[in-house]
């Protein structure tokens, strides 16, 4: 993974929809680069260490049992300074009910729970992410 990479998942909720499509043509259209993808089952360990900080929460455990019901689509997004930002952007906030129209969550999704997709909230977090994901260059 590149030093201007960050890490961005399609959400089980969004490949059983066949949104897969969807949500990465936005990602292409703004100009960023998937240089990695797979759709994968995401392990139990895999999964906690990648949501620790929402560890002890209540919604923690629903979290990851939704997260490893079934399929992901896992990505490494590559462009500027700022990948993770531009993401976040196109993205919308947590809650479908406050994400813009225009945005993928705003568009597409109606549940806090369900939202879709995952992208790395800072550069920080982008390194840590992909690395949890993508153990080996
Ligand atoms: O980074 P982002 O996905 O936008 O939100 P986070 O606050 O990091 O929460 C991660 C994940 O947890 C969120 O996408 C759905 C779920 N969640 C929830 O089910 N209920 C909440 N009240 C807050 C978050
Ligand atoms: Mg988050």
């Amino acid at each position: 993974w590149a030093m201007n990479s960050t890490f961005f998942m399609c959400k089980p909720d969004a490949v059983e929809r066949g949104l897969i499509g969807e949500i990465i043509r936005r990602i292409e259209a703004t100009g960023l680069k998937i240089v990695r993808a797979e759709l994968r089952v995401v392990d139990e360990a895999t999964a906690k260490a990648h949501y620790a900080e929402h560890e002890g929460k209540p919604f923690f455990g629903e979290l990851i049992s939704f997260i490893t019901s079934s399929p992901v689509f896992v990505t490494e997004i590559s462009g500027p300074d700022g990948t993770w930002e531009i993401v976040r952007k196109l993205m919308g906030k947590t809650n479908p009910a406050e994400a813009a129209p225009g945005t993928i969550r705003g568009d597409l999704a109606t549940s806090i729970s369900a939202n879709l997709v995952h992208g790395s909230d800072s550069a920080d977090s982008a390194r840590r992410e992909l690395a949890n994901f993508f153990p080996v260059r």
